[in-house]
């Protein structure tokens, strides 16, 4: 197996890791996998005599994730707790949630020697992943299965949970520091970014909105995702159903609008995340009533008045937020998001800030169709 190309130059530590973890049979495939924007995800299969075993494995980004190993305490405990609820609902707990493989001391994660942390899930076969939606059906899916997620969440131990990146989705935070990398224009980037750099300022006033109606404890805080794309759920291939929920690096205590909002701005775009052609980008009402109806379906009557009431504001501030994002990434030289392409984060800046301008066009209607699908389901 050839592992130079494959780990950025971390071959050994890559085969070091493998041999770490109880996998049956010898390893016989080993590529790059998926579209996630943080970690190093890999496909991995192995031969044993009963057959082709495949897993998933990951390198994960200490630059982004500080404490490692509280994060895998917080998937390690999830996912157990996943397990029990699959199983009493009689369900599959190897498809319905990830299975971490432990390594042969027992751990759910290793270090390698120049310090890289690596977990490996059973690969959930039959199903898969998708960046846009293909039909409305899917989204309606995935809407089903992160408001069902956050329902089931509600009762786990929020005390036992790590922070993995604190501040995740504080947007006045976020704020702050985009302000700092507009000031500190690192790369000389922030004088060909100035409209983009407007779009936000004019909007500050909303920035703060969601995050003191928190502290102010009119929103609850709730075990949330925290980073529910479209990309990060798994339809069943022969149902089209959601099956699995997966990307648990970011759960943390926070608000229902971060999750419903998130998949709003990935999924009921029209065009991509990272779309050029900006006359592509605009949100489908269609998928936006589809995905509320879903979501409220989920999480089976127990949000509150004001967080549905709250939802276009979710929806546009999680869009605002990931955009200055990526502009506070592209000013900063590029060292979050992984980028395929030259000045990629200013492209994916610019589709999110046209989305949420096409969000503001679509305001009321958004609000009444909110507001509708709701009065439909009581
Ligand atoms: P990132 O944090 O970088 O987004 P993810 O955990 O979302 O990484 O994984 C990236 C991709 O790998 C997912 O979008 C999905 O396609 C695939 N993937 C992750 N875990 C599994 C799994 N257990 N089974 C099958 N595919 C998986
Ligand atoms: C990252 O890991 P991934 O690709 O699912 C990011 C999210 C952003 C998203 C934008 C830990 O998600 O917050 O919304 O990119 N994850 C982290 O596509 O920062
Ligand atoms: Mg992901």
């Amino acid at each position: 197996m050839n592992f130079t190309e494959l780990a950025n130059g971390a071959c050994s530590q890559m085969e070091e890791a493998i041999q770490t973890f109880i996998l049956p049979g010898s390893l016989s495939e080993c590529r790059r996998y998926g579209n996630g924007h943080i970690n190093d995800t890999f496909f991995l299969a192995t031969k044993a005599e009963d057959g082709k075993h495949c897993f998933i494995l990951q390198r994960i980004n200490t630059h982004v994730f500080h404490d490692p190993e509280g994060l895998m305490n917080n998937v390690s405990g999830v996912t157990e707790f996943l397990r029990n609820e699959i199983i009493k609902a009689n369900g599959d707990p190897n498809r319905e949630t990830l299975t971490l493989i432990s390594t042969k001391d027992g751990h759910c994660c290793y270090q390698d020697s120049i310090g890289s942390w690596w977990r490996i899930y059973r690969f959930i076969d039959g199903a898969a992943t998708y960046d846009v939606v293909r039909k409305p059906e899917d989204f309606y899916q995935s809407a089903k299965a992160f408001g069902h997620f956050q329902r089931l969440l509600a009762k786990y131990p929020v005390a036992e949970l790590t922070e993995t990146i604190p501040d995740f989705h504080n947007t006045p935070a976020r704020y702050e520091t985009f302000l700092k990398a507009v000031n500190d224009d690192s790369c000389g980037r922030a004088a060909s970014v100035q409209k983009e750099i407007q779009f936000v300022m004019e909007r500050a006033n909303d920035i703060p909105v969601i995050m003191n109606l928190l502290k102010e404890g009119k929103l609850p805080q709730r075990v949330t995702h925290n980073d529910t794309k479209l990309n990060n759920i798994m339809l069943d291939d022969q149902t089209g159903e959601a099956i699995c929920v997966i990307d648990l690096d970011t759960i943390m205590p926070g608000s229902s609008l971060f999750d419903y909002g998130d998949s709003i701005r990935f999924g009921a775009n029209t065009g991509e995340e990272d779309e050029t052609d900006l006359s592509k980008v605009s949100l489908s009402l269609e998928l936006f009533e589809t995905y509320t109806r879903g979501f409220l379906e989920g999480c089976e009557g127990s949000l509150t008045g004001l967080e549905i009431q709250m939802m276009p504001m979710g929806a546009k501030m999680m869009t605002l937020e990931c955009g200055m994002r990526f502009l506070t990434d592209y000013l900063q030289g590029d060292t979050y998001f992984r980028i395929h392409r030259e000045h990629h984060n200013l492209d994916r800046c610019r589709s999110q800030f046209a989305l949420v301008a096409d969000m503001e066009k679509k305001w009321d209607t958004m609000h009444q169709i909110v507001a509708d699908t709701a009065s439909r389901l009581q």
